[in-house]
């Protein structure tokens, strides 16, 4: 499972780091904006929807519960700050694919019996793609946590997130997280399109 997150850069619109990732066979895109107005977001997305819908791509939006629920799109990604999941459920409906970001196993454990669907957890590293980065987890601290939160019982999927390079995919898959999302590293890349075909070749799902 991999979680394309597009991110602005000066090299490639938002509209074609997205057709690039899904040319590359992503089938997950996370929209996120975030110096972005209302407007601004909402006419990203509106780019977006058509190369999602006709890929058969997941597409959530980070944050905006508000826009997932006007352009009826797959779901929302929700930090720390933004909307309690649980308001979020309430407004977009059984159906929604709601994300939330944790940083901790006390996070993830703090979400038993709250209908959510993954947690992104992070990060990995440091990276600069995020403002105000919560303290990096590194390997080891990923092994630890998947460890705890699994004799706790979580059964929630983990998508690991945070300066994440196609170079650490084996050892992040091997802490026993179920996904990776990415951003610069793919958006980065010589080739977007061949780099998501080799990290989806690296977890198995091609
Ligand atoms: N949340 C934690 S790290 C991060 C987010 C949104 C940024 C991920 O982007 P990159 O470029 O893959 O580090
Ligand atoms: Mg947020």
């Amino acid at each position: 499972m991999l979680q394309f997150i597009t991110n602005p850069s000066e090299r490639h619109s938002i509209a074609e780091q997205v057709k690039m990732a899904v040319d590359g066979g992503c089938k997950w895109v996370q929209l996120r904006l975030k110096d972005a107005t209302y407007e601004q977001l909402k006419s990203a997305a509106e780019e977006i929807i058509p190369i999602c819908r006709d890929a058969g791509v997941i597409l959530v939006i980070d944050d905006n519960v508000e826009l997932v629920k006007e352009l009826r799109v797959h779901g929302v990604h929700l930090g720390k700050e933004d909307m309690d999941p649980r308001q979020a459920r309430e407004i977009l409906g059984p159906h929604a694919i709601i994300g939330v970001t944790a940083n901790t196993a006390a996070d993830i454990l703090a979400l038993k019996g709250v209908d959510v669907d993954y947690v992104g957890l992070g990060p990995f590293r440091y990276t600069s793609t995020k403002k105000k980065l919560s303290p990096v987890i590194g390997l080891d601290g990923y092994r630890d946590i998947m460890r705890e939160v699994a004799e706790q019982g979580n059964k929630l999927p983990v998508v690991a997130i945070g300066g994440i390079t196609i170079d650490d995919v084996d050892d992040i898959m091997s802490a026993g997280v179920q996904g990776i999302a990415m951003s610069g590293s793919i958006i980065n890349a010589d080739n977007p399109t061949q780099y998501v075909d080799d990290v989806l070749t690296r977890l198995g799902a091609k």
